[in-house]
């Protein structure tokens, strides 16, 4: 009744930006990502303790935190025969929460494949990858590692809406993710609320939907190949066009500051230079520079030279595994 997962945050190259169901968290499009090393979060599960109890990286969870945790927990209950009983979540990562990378993909994969070991439940990736996307849509893609693609799914339950793994971790090896920290501040509007937003009010939002169905079946031939320069500008494009369906929200949003910008401007003319680094970026104002093992060092300067206070470099991780050492 008790078990441990450990898995990584993953970075969307064709981002998940709006939802068709808000409850299920489905979204209008599908998306694909890369699997982050060595970022990861580890959660233990234990059914069966006398009251429901949630732990978050040392403090107690309350609220809307509390209440995605146990929702999750809960849809377990329904899943299993025995009867579980309250249930003790502990969890813990090892990357700053405020670097805008998705702690929470990270933490509700582990949360499910924890939760479901725990619960003595199969170890299918595509149920813990249903089960993860009821947390928060991107965690289902950080359920298997390497590249995964979220697809979209045409079921109002959900059922046909998971990820799967196109290519492992070893497929691209020399591929590197460097997360330039800007700005550690919270950022004032949470994706889900962003993307909400957009979906209502931005008159760009179908042709964006349109152009990143399209993006992911691009993607996965640029990745088949080890295509840098054609997946760098294909990832470009879409997080350009991600933040122009915002910027043409009423009222508008904007998750690029001055330090986004001047970054994004510096790495043009470093490439004119014969770097070859692109970025993409989330709800956030960090970006993510995307590049290869002999030039790692190089956009870690870049990022520095333009501000980064901090700098994670990342290679492609792999999948959520269960552990034996658990955190209580
Ligand atoms: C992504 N993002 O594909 C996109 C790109 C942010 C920008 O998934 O509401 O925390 O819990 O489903 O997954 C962040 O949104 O949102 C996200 P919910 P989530 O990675």
């Amino acid at each position: 009744m008790k078990a441990t997962a450990l898995a990584h945050p993953n970075i969307a190259l064709v981002k998940y930006w709006g939802k068709r169901d808000d409850a299920l968290i489905l979204p209008h499009q599908s998306s694909l990502s890369l699997t982050l090393s060595p970022l990861s979060v580890t959660t233990t599960v234990e059914f069966g303790v006398a009251s429901d109890q949630v732990e978050l990286n040392g403090h107690t969870a309350k609220g809307s935190e509390r209440d995605r945790v146990l929702r999750l927990l809960d849809v377990i209950r329904t899943q299993s025969k025995a009867e579980l009983g309250p249930s003790k979540v502990v969890s813990r990562g090892d990357f700053p929460m405020a670097a805008g990378l998705a702690s929470s993909a990270a933490g509700f994969a582990a949360l499910a494949v924890a939760g479901r070991a725990a619960a003595g439940l199969s170890s299918e990736p595509r149920e813990a990858s249903i089960l993860a996307r009821l947390g928060s849509g991107s965690a289902c893609r950080s359920v298997q590692g390497g590249f995964c693609e979220w697809q979209r799914g045409e079921r109002p339950d959900g059922e046909d809406s998971f990820a799967v793994q196109r290519f492992d971790a070893a497929h691209w090896p020399d591929l590197r993710m460097v997360v330039a920290i800007l700005d550690r501040g919270e950022k004032e509007v949470k994706s889900r609320d962003g993307m909400k937003l957009t979906v209502d009010t931005s008159p760009y939002y179908p042709a964006w939907v349109k152009d990143a169905e399209a993006e992911v079946v691009q993607s996965r031939a640029l990745i088949a190949q080890r295509d840098l320069q054609g997946l760098g500008e294909l990832c470009e494009r879409n997080a350009w066009r991600m933040h122009a369906t915002s910027f043409a929200a009423n009222p508008p949003l904007s998750y690029m500051n001055a330090g986004t910008l001047g970054l994004i401007q510096h790495l043009k003319e470093q490439r004119k230079k014969g770097i070859p680094v692109w970025f993409t970026l989330d709800a956030g104002p960090n970006p993510v520079l995307l590049t290869d093992a002999a030039h790692e060092v190089a956009a870690e300067a870049l990022a520095r030279a333009c501000g980064a206070v901090d700098v994670i470099r990342c290679t492609p991780g792999g999948d959520a595994v269960l552990k034996q050492e658990h955190l209580f």
